[in-house]
């Protein structure tokens, strides 16, 4: 279905807003080392606005045991994310922290007196009737090893054991902090002709990158990420991009009814984010932009041990990630299926996410239908 502006101008106020990130993979001992704080808490309440162009949550967390620094007994975690009057922006990398939520949190203060949680998810710890769920150990187990500091973490891994070789994308619709539903993706990342579903108005590319990469370069990097969907045989086409802008100064997402890649700020500690714009009565979705980490070199290609010695990340490997979250498909955390796509670690030097593995294809199909080249 396509929506002509005005029908979108209406909608709009029940437009959410989402994003999601590919990770460098932060062992926990190093999170401890690098964190100003560590405490674990309870979550006590959650506030959404928007700021510039992003909607943030501040969440208020009930600290119940200091590990590292000395935070006051209530803190306020800052996280892109969140819904305001029907809109909202949904993080999936990182995770959801509902009221009453208990967990061990790594944090990085910041001047402004908040705090981030670091490394996406991994900085993230559930406490659930004895057990710290994504170590894979018990309540007591965990508070034994943090006396040690970070040597106590050595052997430690965050994982979340799936029982399947991808995960749909889930959106907390109404912003209370619980993820409640997968959107009907096939209705709504496009417009459908040809007997396949193709994004909205097409997507477009904006070449601010501050690592010398050419458009050329910036060009091939982004549509062989886009063939590779293109090719897994589903229903579904991104096509060719539409056009290249140069323009220093979009550096995050916008809404802005085109589909744009662009060079910036990404979420914290992400090499890239994807923010899906979405409506949450209709579940339809206006537009999806995908923000590179600036701060982060980025080579094309960047493929091996030279690149992963130099700390130069490959384009393409992390645009593919990207666009399969466009897609609707979200990260992995499941050492098991570390090959697909979707794992949510990548690294420098990487290039495996270029080809879609297994779980990848079957996601894209599951979603989108099978369809033959
Ligand atoms: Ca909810
Ligand atoms: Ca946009
Ligand atoms: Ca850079
Ligand atoms: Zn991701």
């Amino acid at each position: 279905m396509r929506l002509s502006l005005s029908i979108l101008a209406v909608f709009l106020s029940v437009l959410t807003f989402s994003a999601e990130a590919s990770y460098l993979e932060k062992e926990p001992s190093k999170l401890y080392e690098e964190a100003n704080v560590i405490v674990i808490g309870r979550v006590a309440d959650r506030f959404s606005h928007w700021e510039d162009n992003l909607i943030v949550t501040k969440i208020s967390v009930a600290v119940e045991k200091k590990f590292k620094g000395n935070p006051s007994g209530l803190l306020i975690i800052e996280q892109p994310g969140g819904v305001v009057d029907g809109r909202g922006l949904k993080v999936s990398d990182t995770p959801p922290l509902p009221r009453g939520d208990r967990a061990l949190f790594f944090l990085r203060a910041h001047s402004d007196g908040f705090f981030t949680i670091m490394g996406g998810p991994q900085g993230k710890i559930s406490l659930r009737a004895g057990k710290a769920i994504e170590w894979n150990i018990s309540e007591q187990d965990l508070l034994r090893r943090m006396i040690k500091g970070s040597t106590g973490l050595a052997d430690l891994r965050y994982q979340i054991e799936q029982s399947s070789t991808y995960q749909l994308c889930i959106f907390d619709l109404d912003g209370d902090g619980v993820e409640d539903d997968s959107l009907d993706w096939v209705e709504t990342s496009g417009s459908y002709s040809n007997g396949e579903y193709h994004p909205v108005d097409g997507w477009y590319i904006n070449n601010n990158n501050d690592d010398g990469l050419t458009d050329d370069q910036v060009i091939s990097a982004f549509q062989d990420a886009a063939n590779a969907w293109d090719s897994a045989g589903a229903c579904w086409s991104f096509g060719a991009y539409v056009s290249i802008s140069n323009d220093p100064n979009l550096t995050t997402a916008v809404q802005d009814y085109k589909n744009t890649l662009t060079f910036g700020t990404a979420n914290e500690d992400a090499y890239a984010s994807t923010y899906q714009w979405y409506w949450s009565d209709t579940l339809s979705t206006a537009e999806v932009d995908v923000v590179f980490q600036q701060s982060y070199k980025f080579g094309v290609p960047a493929c091996g041990f030279y690149y992963y010695y130099y700390q130069t990340v490959d384009l393409q490997n992390i645009a593919t990630h990207e666009f399969g979250h466009w897609l609707c498909l979200d990260d992995i955390y499941d050492y098991t299926y570390f090959r697909e796509t979707m794992f949510g670690y990548a690294q420098p030097g990487q290039c495996k996410n270029n080809t879609l593995y297994t779980g990848d294809t079957a996601g894209v199909q599951a979603i989108y239908g099978i369809c033959s080249e």
